[in-house]
């Protein structure tokens, strides 16, 4: 028989990590979750395990190299990797935007992104067919007033993704990127605004309907799911009532 493949997905503590982990298991995967929080991963983890599917929790913080490699030692083969970890921090106009906030973006989007993906790429093309998914975010395609060091990092996360595909073709491992519009989960917003869930709700004020974390997980489910000469290479999603980063339908 076969071995189960295995999905690892970064970021799975909650919103569209936790319900990819979901989607990935119910497909058949035996899901790796990883984030900093361990509680949060291990009950998903028994929910999932409770459910008949398989997975397991592994804490791990997505821009501490040597854990990352630490972490990476334990696949020999790997058939998925959904490199979800990442956010926003803060809404800050350029001319005023935090250098720090700018630096923690990029290095939990850009270099958390690099660190797995290089730290899991033998395994990945061990397998014989990968996939590596990056979660980036129409962010990573256009600018908005006040998107700062978030659409700069998400820029950032966008070009390793085209520029991982063009060095790899020819192995057996494709790069999928799934960019999400607005998405309405547990946490983006509220980390944005640092806790000021006021300002978090103002984002999805009159919008019907956000997409949800299941929503995304569903399309990243599917795009994993083609045939393994089927590269999705860029998957633009948003609901319907967002037609671009700054024109959304509000009804308030
Ligand atoms: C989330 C979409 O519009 O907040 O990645 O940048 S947005």
């Amino acid at each position: 028989m076969a071995a189960t493949p295995i999905a690892v997905i970064t970021g799975a503590s909650s919103g569209i990590g936790a319900a990819t982990a979901r989607t990935l298991a119910a497909a058949g995967f035996r899901v790796v979750l990883t984030a900093r929080r361990k509680d949060r991963i291990e009950a998903l983890a028994a929910e999932i395990t409770e459910a008949g599917h398989q997975a397991t929790a592994y804490a791990l913080d997505v821009t501490d190299r040597a854990a990352v490699d630490e972490f990476a030692t334990a696949f020999r083969s790997l058939a998925v990797l959904v490199n979800n970890a990442g956010g926003a921090l803060g809404a800050d106009p350029v001319a005023t935007g935090d250098p720090a906030d700018w630096r923690q973006m990029y290095e939990t989007n850009v270099i958390g992104t690099l660190n797995v993906t290089q730290a899991l790429l033998p395994a990945l093309t061990a397998s014989g067919d990968g996939t590596i998914v990056i979660l980036s975010s129409t962010a990573a395609l256009s600018a908005y007033e006040g998107g700062g060091g978030y659409v700069a990092a998400k820029h950032g996360e966008h070009v390793l993704a085209e520029t991982l595909r063009l060095e790899i073709v020819g192995t057996p491992v494709r790069v999928i990127e799934v960019a999400p519009g607005m998405v309405r989960t547990e946490e983006f917003a509220t980390t944005r605004f640092r806790g000021d869930t006021e300002k978090a709700a103002k984002v999805y004020a009159g919008v019907d309907a956000p997409l949800t974390a299941e929503d995304v997980a569903d399309t990243i489910g599917w795009a994993v799911t083609r045939p393994s000469h089927v590269n999705i290479d860029l998957l633009v999603v948003r609901p319907r009532a967002q037609a671009s980063n700054t024109k959304v339908h509000r009804t308030v």
